[in-house]
């Protein structure tokens, strides 16, 4: 193995191959600053990865009250060692020059710098006088993927039971509501059922809509060291791009966006009608086997063909493969979260595994995957508007034990109704029921759909905004009051990945300036608020990041995510560990369901269920008549097409989504100078012969117009399915001198063009299926599109532009362990 590799131009390093049931042998990573060497580090901290969901653990290597680099930890569970593009170069964001170092306020069209007190108090004024005047529902909190698990908890109390409204959500709401939702359909509750490492005992790995290389580059090193070793899984792959995982794949699907219902029902039919459902299995753990099986009997692969516009032979071929699996894993990301009939889509591929009877066993079992490093804490803990704990508003015996926790009367806490999904607390600032929002790391100035109305939304002056931020966001731009943010290693806590592993991290520097952890601000709001409790005591009794969890681990206790068994001092010791955690089971929990569903009965489970078309939420007493012992429930639902399809004047499908090099929108990978440079502007991917017909070539700059609005990036040619266009959503407008004006015009971000609609049962937005078209608005002269070529941008033609390099500062060390 090459003990240094430039890992902008090889993001997955070099291959350490393994055979099924073999261990993923250890590779450790670590990148040091320019003239730093691991002898003058001073310590190293142990953390984890905040810039996706796979939660890579790593040593944060400190010199002179400075991060100096990084190095994979080799005994954790997540990782074995190995650290992604993002791992590696992004934590150079926490130094940049630009970061916010004092609370600003607004005096007139300029926020002005000004003191804690200042900032602090003019919130709690506002507050108070909402509540006077309005009360509660004139307040609303939107929150992150991105805190730590004892900052949403006590954002969670605070909404919940001190101000007592019902509008409080996070950007989880675009993220992985979809994921919740469906994994409440199908098992009653909330809970990742897999571990990562059935992808160690898999002999097929069944991706939908999951751009995994790039979204999770380490969970897809471990693939690729599966393909390496002597029995590679076969891998089936559903994504109308070329991603990596397409390339890598056995049967790549590549189905017109939004018809994924359609291609999982007839997946199942030919499962179905080829007898590959394990009897036992559905008769001893699922409800609605029959009604599942008389949704999908005429659903075949050339019905599909049709509406997918796949080859039935491909998608029998799909069929045969996890039909035939001895041990299916199957993953779900965005291309269905986020895609038309997202929750029914996702619901689908649970029945998959449930009708092969492949859950709780190595190598069987779905894992409906997270986007953000801490977006399943903001489930958990409630700050998605959900009762923390997977209580069910619905069941009044959930509320009051709740109740008791908080030590309120179960009437504080708000739950008469479903709680506010994101995009209608938004609609609620619109229309001025809400007057004020507290934004604490997001910034849905560029990340949520059709922008030039969240602009108008956020820049409305009756409406209050706080936003707490790292920097000066195109969201903060248009504050009342901005708060200044200490971020990940700057601050204490814990966060859990999608396979339900929790990291410690421990502060390992001062924040820039004054700013403040998240978990402090709230703790300092609340203690000006005076909230108390039923007793007259603070309804928020912790000052600090450990006793948070503590509270929370109460919270928690016997409930399915359970933190009981785990300690400050326990993980500070240990490698990630996996809840549920319980005294008697201090190590944790591999998978869910091994021994049957656990969470599903009526009395216990987190969600009776909804309607799949309509999203309305199902009666305690028709739960209790579909599924009285507590089963996985088999939801079927029928394909309708897409609302916005593509017509004579916007006649290309539009899809959006990520690049390997980039988090978000950019606040952090931006700033990081090897990142930035592998996919410095925005870009417009299109098929050759879609080009042809528009007559565009590579590098030609483009703008792509939908109903809402438009952007302009530069044409890449690639291997995408015809009559689609793509466009990377990172790239805001935070660099004005680019050209790219706030207004809209001649936009950069992908959300000026995406539409207002979203899932009926998760409320998630669809970011991946509206209507456009596209124009040619200058040629290129010679000059190649800004795209990488390492990842699904990767040009058609070879040669079309120079390949995607980091250089002398992008070289990393790679050490087997
Ligand atoms: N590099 C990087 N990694 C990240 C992030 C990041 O910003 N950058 N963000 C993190 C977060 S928060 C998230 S949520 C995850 C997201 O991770 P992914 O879901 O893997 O990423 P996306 O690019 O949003 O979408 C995945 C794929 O969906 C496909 N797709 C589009 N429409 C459809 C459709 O109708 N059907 C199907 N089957 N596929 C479709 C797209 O072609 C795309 O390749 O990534 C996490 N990791
Ligand atoms: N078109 C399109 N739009 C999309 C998507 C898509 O695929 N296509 N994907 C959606 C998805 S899945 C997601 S998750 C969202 C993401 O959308 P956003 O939530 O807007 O994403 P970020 O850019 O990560 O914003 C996080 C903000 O928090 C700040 N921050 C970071 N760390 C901290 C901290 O410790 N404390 C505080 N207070 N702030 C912090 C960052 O500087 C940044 O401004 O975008 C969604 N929007
Ligand atoms: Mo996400």
């Amino acid at each position: 193995m090459q003990p240094e590799v430039d890992r902008i131009a090889q993001p997955w390093g070099e291959r350490t191959p393994y055979d099924r049931d073999g261990t993923w042998p250890v590779r450790v990573d670590s990148y040091l600053e320019p003239g730093m060497t691991a002898d003058a580090v001073e310590r190293w901290v142990p953390t984890a990865s905040i810039l996706h969901s796979n939660g890579d653990a790593l040593d944060v290597a400190v010199a002179g009250d400075r991060i100096v680099g990084v190095r994979g930890r080799a005994g954790d569970r997540v990782n074995h060692g190995r650290l992604g593009p993002k791992d590696l170069f992004g934590w150079q964001a926490n130094h940049s020059r630009d970061r916010l170092t004092t609370p600003l306020v607004r005096s007139g069209d300029r926020l002005v710098p000004c003191d804690w007190d200042t900032a602090m108090e003019r919130i709690v004024a506002r507050t108070r006088e909402l509540l006077d005047d309005q009360g509660p529902d004139a307040l609303g909190f939107y929150t992150s993927g991105q805190l730590y698990l004892e900052e949403y908890y006590t954002l969670s109390v605070i909404a919940h039971a001190g101000i007592g409204t019902n509008h409080l959500d996070g950007n989880t709401r675009l993220c992985t509501a979809t994921a919740a939702e469906a994994l409440k359909q199908s098992f009653g509750c909330d809970g990742q059922p897999a571990s990562y490492a059935d992808i160690d005992h898999a002999d097929v790995i069944a991706l939908f809509g999951h751009n995994m290389a790039e979204t999770q580059p380490v969970l897809w090193m471990r693939v690729l060291d599966r393909l390496a070793g002597t029995d590679p899984p076969r891998l089936v792959c559903v994504d109308p791009r070329p991603t990596q995982v397409a390339r890598h794949a056995t049967v790549h699907l590549a189905p017109r966006a939004g018809t994924n219902l359609a291609l999982l029902n007839a997946l199942l039919h030919e499962v179905i009608r080829t007898d590959r459902v394990d009897h036992a299995f559905v008769a001893a753990h699922t409800v609605g086997f029959a009604e599942l099986a008389e949704r999908v009997a005429d659903r075949t692969p050339e019905w599909a063909a049709d509406i997918c516009d796949v080859p039935a032979r491909s998608l029998r071929e799909a069929a045969e493969i996890v039909g035939g699996a001895e041990r299916l894993l199957s993953t779900v990301l965005q291309g269905v979260y986020q895609s038309h009939q997202a929750t029914a889509a996702a619901c689908q591929v649970n029945n998959l595994q449930l009708i092969r009877g492949m859950l709780g066993r190595p190598g069987c079992g779905v894992l409906q995957m997270n986007g953000q490093p801490t977006a399943q804490n903001t489930r958990e803990c409630g700050a998605n508007g959900d009762l923390p704990g997977f209580r069910n508003w619905q069941n009044p015996a959930h509320v009051a034990d709740l109740a008791r926790v908080w030590n309120v009367a179960p009437s504080r806490i708000p739950h008469d109704a479903p709680p506010t999904p994101a995009m209608e607390i938004f609609r609620k600032a619109e229309q001025g029921s809400i007057r004020m929002l507290w934004i604490s790391g997001s910034n849905p100035a560029v990340s949520l759909p059709e922008l030039r109305r969240v602009r108008a939304i956020l820049g409305q002056p009756r409406l209050f905004t706080v936003v707490q931020d790292l920097y000066l966001t195109e969201t903060a731009r248009l504050a009342d009051v901005v708060l200044p943010a200490a971020t990940w290693a700057e601050k204490t806590g814990t966060f859990t990945n999608s396979d339900r592993t929790v990291h410690h991290s421990d502060k390992a520097v001062d924040p820039p300036g004054d700013a403040r952890p998240d978990l402090d601000i709230w703790l300092d709001y609340a203690r000006r608020m005076d909230f108390r409790d039923r007793d007259g005591q603070p309804l928020v009794g912790w000052h600090d990041a450990e006793s948070a969890f503590t509270a929370w681990q109460e919270c928690s206790r016997g409930r399915p995510c359970d933190y009981t068994g785990l300690s400050y001092e326990r993980l500070r010791d240990a490698d990630g560990i996996q809840w549920p955690a319980t005294p008697a089971n201090p190590d944790g929990t591999e998978r869910l369901y091994t021994d049957g569903i656990t969470w599903a009965a009526p009395d216990a489970c987190e969600s009776y269920g909804k309607d799949l078309a309509t999203g309305d939420p199902a009666s305690e007493a028709a739960y209790r008549q579909l599924n009285p012992e507590g089963r996985a429930v088999l939801r079927s639902a029928a394909y309708v097409p897409p609302r916005e399809a593509p017509d004579a004047a916007y006649p290309l499908q539009l899809t959006t989504g990520r690049t390997l090099y980039h988090f978000h929108t950019r606040t952090k990978t931006g700033r990081v100078p090897q990142l930035n440079a592998a996919a410095p502007e925005v870009w417009v991917e299109l098929s050759a012969t879609e080009a042809r017909r528009h007559g565009v070539a590579e590098g030609d700059l483009v703008e792509v117009a939908s109903l809402r609005g438009s952007v302009r990036g530069r044409l890449r040619i690639t291997d995408i399915r015809d009559g689609m266009v793509f466009l990377p959503f990172h790239y805001g407008y935070w660099d004005t001198h680019q050209g790219a004006g706030p207004d809209g015009t001649a936009g950069r971000a992908a959300n000026e063009t995406t539409v207002t609609d979203w899932d009926p049962v998760s409320k998630q937005p669809l970011y991946k299926t509206a209507a456009a078209r596209l124009t040619l608005v200058e040629p290129a002269h010679g000059a190649p599109s800004p795209a990488p070529t390492t990842t699904a941008s990767a040009p058609t033609d070879p040669h079309a532009a120079p390949p995607t390099r980091g250089g002398p500062s992008a070289v990393a060390e790679q050490r087997l362990g």
